[in-house]
């Protein structure tokens, strides 16, 4: 038997499709023995593990790990497997073998990393377990020798996703994961494209794919939803492509096919690229049931975009936000805080660049982000692999300092001062506080108001510092806010 496991990486409330191992199992499905694990459904999932361990003869354990909490929850069950069962072999996939790879195998839990595409990978991999091919010729695959040291085959080219068969999802009880967000009662989760095109060199897709990108067939997409429809009733998905739309005819197909499963859905896009449709496409996408797109704009300035290789000029950011009203999609700008050029006046750019999107669309969303530099095949973002030390083992990212930095929420970078990383995080807080978001489907509306109205006068003075009477109105609303089973 072959066990796939997804080891814990959010709060129950927010789980959703294993997608990770179901696209693994798509390729098991009808030929191998196997079962899925999902840690963010499974109370006790070592329990689990160690069950099936004791009831069958377990070939393989494959675990899919993504940098930050999955990480310390994979780190702990491979730890007691590998204790109890030392003979099964381990291999770990995903954004933390892909990126870390030399980390993974430092790990005597772990016996191979798969970076990129995985499926083929995995097939090859059994084939290479029963004795039937060596490792070394295994595309993608990365090892340890006969003396332990790591060897890395090549890389292998990606194959579109409709080779592949659909993802068994009879194997999981699929309609446990269905939750209500802003976007419908039951959410599902699709990735309609593995990869992306671009070489943003702060960004942890560029090592994980090459700068390639494959794109399921708009008739397969649909076709897949339309399934998810019928046989569970979904009706919102969000897309977890790293660019749902890329060419036009592309995006205006998908569209017309989404259209009449009226679905509500949010996904990811590029600024300048939509800003190259025509207002017939926008108006096919906003029919087919899209409310919301998150858009990196990283910046708003042009010679940061440059430096951060993102090929985007800022002017195409602002026109968007602008256009994208009339359309009634929510546009979501993540920006990037704490350039190690010149952190304070980056900082000061990116306040300004904010309230310039506010001004030109006040429904829109921002995600504050901090940089938090990812490894790259070339330079990265600032130059600044002299100034980073990446933990050389799974162990050590499961520690406090590198969860804060996988997390991204506190990279505590060189170059960042503790008083301007207080000032980004209090101008989140004041901008989130004039402008709550409508993907929190549990503030109550009066709590909505609350927060707008105690928050003006900052935003309006531009006084972030000290927020301390946002920080108390936000936790005495979070305590009153409904229970999530009571949605
Ligand atoms: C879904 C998702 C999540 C979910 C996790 C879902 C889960 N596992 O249960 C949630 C919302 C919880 C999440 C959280 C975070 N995420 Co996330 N997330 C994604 C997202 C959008 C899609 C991943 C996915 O499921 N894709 C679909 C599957 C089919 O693709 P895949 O995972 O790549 O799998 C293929 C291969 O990787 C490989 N493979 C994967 N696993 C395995 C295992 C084996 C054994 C083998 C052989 C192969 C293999 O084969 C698969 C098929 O080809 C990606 C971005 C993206 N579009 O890829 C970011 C991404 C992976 N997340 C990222 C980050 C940074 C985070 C957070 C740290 C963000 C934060 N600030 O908190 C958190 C923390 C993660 C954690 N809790 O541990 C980064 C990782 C960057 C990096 N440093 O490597 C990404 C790349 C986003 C980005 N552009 O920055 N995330």
């Amino acid at each position: 038997m072959i066990v796939l496991f997804n080891p814990k990486a959010t709060r129950f409330r927010n789980r959703r499709f294993p997608l990770s191992v179901l696209a693994l199992a798509a390729v098991l499905e009808g030929r191998e023995n196997y079962v899925i694990v999902d840690g963010n459904l499974d109370p006790d999932p070592i329990q689990t593990l160690f069950s099936i361990f004791r009831q069958h003869a377990v070939e393989l354990l494959a675990v899919t790990v993504m940098p930050g909490p999955q990480t310390v929850t994979a780190v702990a069950a491979c730890k007691e497997i590998r204790a109890r069962f030392p003979n099964v072999p381990i291999v770990w996939g995903g954004y933390f073998a892909s990126n870390y790879t030399n980390a993974a195998l430092n790990a005597w839990y772990v016996d191979f990393a798969v970076r990129g595409q995985g499926e083929d990978t995995l097939l090859e991999l059994l084939e290479a377990i029963r004795g039937r091919r060596s490792l070394a010729g295994i595309g993608g695959l990365s090892y340890k020798d006969s003396e332990g040291r790591p060897c890395h085959n090549p890389e292998r080219p990606m194959k579109p996703l409709d080779a592949f068969p659909w993802y068994p999802y009879h194997r999981i009880p699929a309609e446990r994961y269905l939750l209500p967000t802003f976007l419908g009662r039951r959410t599902a989760v699709h990735q309609a494209s593995l990869g992306c095109p671009f070489r943003c060199n702060f960004c942890g897709v560029v090592t994980f794919s090459g700068s390639r990108e494959k794109v399921e067939s708009p008739a397969r997409t649909e076709a897949i939803l339309r399934h998810l429809q019928r046989t569970y009733g979904v009706d919102a998905v969000q897309f977890y492509d790293n660019n749902f739309f890329l060419r036009e005819d592309h995006a205006r197909e998908l569209a017309d096919r989404l259209a009449p499963l009226g679905l509500r859905w949010w996904c990811e896009a590029r600024t300048d690229i939509m800003m190259r449709y025509s207002d017939a496409t926008f108006e096919a996408i906003r029919r087919a049931g899209c409310a919301m797109i998150f858009f990196g704009a990283e910046s708003g300035s042009n010679e940061t975009l440059k430096q951060m290789n993102k090929d985007l000029r800022a002017e195409d950011t602002l026109a968007l936000a602008a256009r994208i009203r009339r359309f009634g999609i929510i546009p979501e700008f993540s920006v990037i805080f704490g350039n190690p050029k010149d952190p304070e006046r980056d900082t000061r750019e990116c306040f300004a660049f904010v309230r310039q999107l506010k001004r030109l669309n006040p429904d829109c969303e921002i995600v504050v982000q901090h940089y938090t530099p990812v490894p790259q095949r070339d330079r990265m973002y600032g130059g600044v692999e002299d100034q980073i030390q990446f933990p050389t083992t799974p162990d050590e990212w499961t520690t406090e300092r590198w969860q804060r930095f996988a997390t991204q929420k506190d990279p505590a970078t060189p170059w960042l001062k503790p008083r301007t990383k207080r000032l980004i995080d209090n101008f989140e807080l004041v901008v989130s506080s004039r402008w709550p978001t409508v993907q929190d489907i549990r503030l109550p509306s009066w709590g909505r108001t609350a927060l707008k109205v105690l928050s003006r006068w900052r935003y309006q003075l531009g006084i972030y510092s000290w927020p301390v009477e946002l920080k108390l109105a936000q936790r005495a609303i979070d305590l009153r806010k409904p229970k999530w089973e009571s949605l």
